[in-house]
């Protein structure tokens, strides 16, 4: 086990905490005051190299453990989740800005994902094929790819990374993971609960950095499979690069233009927490929130009231407050990209209904006052002095507007990734409403709300989607489901089940047990 390095962080690898070859550092930035949480190494490409060759060297004795073997570090990490919940979440609040409640749920998606994955060791997943011929067994039997790149990102810091890691190490593959680059923090403390729980060296590999460190693992010809999970952007790189090698897989999940079809026949009440859930929960900024809300016309006014109604008054504020709805935006370059969304959407024709982008003073959070964790693991009083102050935090507000569908409208096809809603009118059948919600390069996820079982069905059946909820908000997936996109949104479901896929080769063994070979061809060694 290795010895935490300090002040600036480094990176995990081959067991032990290590600085990073390059001289260049990164700070992680508190969004809800601008304030540094501490100083981390950026990966390059020899920091890369060196993981990777850990990770390469630890493989074979890693597969030859059996899957129980193999889970047992991880439920050390499970426990760990579950003892450290609320101090862990308060980490990823205080790193990401999204609120505490959040912020634990992260932590609790964590856990979630390794008690699937390690209870998996103990759950067979093989295939018994019939042979047509007497006195052979045919068996598939999947064995680990080798080492397993993961890429993540920011809005979930602890739950997604375990997505990923958790089940392709108890499958058997090493790893090297890159946290994302806003939140290193969190980085850290999953490399910390490894470290704790003793995985052997090499097995659990994690460098610190940017995208430069995260194209070195992909690019690299150890990584036998890359998971992602992030920006359409990365995605599409990552897979067309992954896609020209042979034998390497990529599965990627990216962003979505979700929308949530609100039917003649839905219950208003529900609608209306479906919305209010899937548009500013994380301040809109998950990869299945919903930025279209698409209303049939005869329940449109009374929906738009209560929405609208809503988004005036929601809570913005101190993302550590119980009280707070919705925390502070990532960075400073975000609150701008989702500026320009909302500029985007005036020019094309909206009528804005809500304006809370730029928050009054009066709406921003006084100053915080509490004690707080930082990152060295000492704690730092509130206020000015320590946490920071709020004026310099990254606050956006909600921004809800109507406009009339169009095909041609960007607003209503790129996504905003912030709490930018749009509120389509509708008039005729699910047809019309499926028509409006497909037209979008995305397929992510989305949801209707509606008490008839045909629109329902409809909705299922035809929906250009990988993630459809019915009644519910298109967001708060449960691990054990596949979770990915179809379009443009994924080229793969990077979590559960799909990862055991995308991390182990199925090998199909035949076995004869007779003193002559026969084959279901019919051909004969006879000579
Ligand atoms: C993301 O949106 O980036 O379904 C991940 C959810 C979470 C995961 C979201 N379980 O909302």
């Amino acid at each position: 086990m290795g010895n935490q390095s300090t002040n600036p962080t480094g990176h995990y690898v081959d067991g032990e905490w290590i600085d990073g070859r390059g001289s260049e550092t990164f700070e992680s930035e508190d969004p809800a005051t601008g304030e540094s949480l501490g100083t981390f190494h950026r990966g390059t490409d020899a920091d890369v190299d060196v993981a990777l060759e850990a990770a390469t060297a630890a493989f074979e004795e890693w597969r030859a453990l059996s899957h129980p073997d193999r889970a047992e570090y991880l439920w050390d990490v499970y426990h760990e989740l579950r003892d450290r919940h609320d101090e862990l979440g308060e980490i990823v609040t205080r790193e990401c800005g999204k609120e505490i409640s959040e912020g634990r749920a992260d932590v609790t998606e964590a856990w979630h994902m390794v008690e699937w994955a390690a209870g998996n060791a103990r759950h067979p997943h093989g295939d018994v094929v019939p042979s047509e011929i007497a006195g052979k067994d045919a068996y598939m039997r999947r064995k680990p790819r080798g080492v397993v790149g993961c890429i993540t990102p920011w809005n979930f810091p602890i739950a997604i990374p375990f997505w990923h890691v958790a089940v392709a190490l108890v499958e058997g593959n090493t790893v090297v993971w890159k946290p994302a680059e806003q939140t290193p923090w969190c980085g850290q403390v999953v490399a910390e609960l490894f470290d704790d729980a003793g995985i052997p060296d090499g097995v659990f590999n994690m460098v610190q950095g940017y995208g430069d460190a995260g194209e070195a693992i992909v690019a690299d010809d150890r990584v036998d499979t890359v998971l992602f999970t992030g920006s359409a952007e990365v995605g599409h790189e990552i897979a067309s690069t992954v896609g020209g090698e042979p034998g390497k897989l990529a599965a990627c999940e990216m962003g979505g233009k979700n929308a949530i079809v609100i039917t003649e026949h839905a219950d208003l009440e529900i609608a209306l927490q479906a919305a209010v859930l899937s548009s500013f929960k994380t301040t809109g900024q998950r990869c299945v929130s919903s930025e279209r809300l698409i209303v049939h016309t005869d329940v449109y006014d009374e929906f738009k009231s209560r929405f609208v109604d809503v988004a005036e008054r929601i809570a913005v504020g101190d993302p550590l407050d119980e009280e707070t709805f919705m925390g502070p935006a990532i960075e400073a370059d975000h609150v701008e990209k989702i500026r320009r969304h909302n500029d985007l959407a005036r020019e094309e024709g909206a009528t804005v209904l809500v304006d809370r982008f730029d928050l009054e003073p009066s709406e921003l959070p006084e100053s915080p006052t509490d004690d707080v964790a930082t990152a060295d693991g000492g704690t730092t009083d509130g206020g000015a002095a320590g946490r920071g102050d709020f004026a310099d935090g990254h606050w956006v507000g909600p921004f809800v507007y109507e406009i009339e569908y169009d095909s041609d409208l960007r607003c209503l096809r790129e996504e905003s990734f912030g709490p930018h809603v749009a509120l389509i009118e509708y008039d005729g059948d699910i047809d019309r409403a499926l028509e409006i919600h497909d037209d979008t390069p995305y397929g992510l996820a989305g949801a209707i709300v509606s008490e008839d079982y045909r629109q329902l069905n409809a909705f299922r059946d035809r929906a250009e989607l990988g993630l459809a909820y019915a009644n519910l908000p298109c967001i708060g997936a449960e691990v054990q489901l596949p979770f990915g996109g179809v379009k443009k949104s994924g080229n793969g479901f990077p979590s559960a089940r799909e990862v055991i896929e995308a991390v182990t080769d199925r090998t199909a063994w035949t076995i004869s047990n007779e003193s002559e070979i026969e084959l279901a061809q019919g051909l004969s060694a006879d000579v």
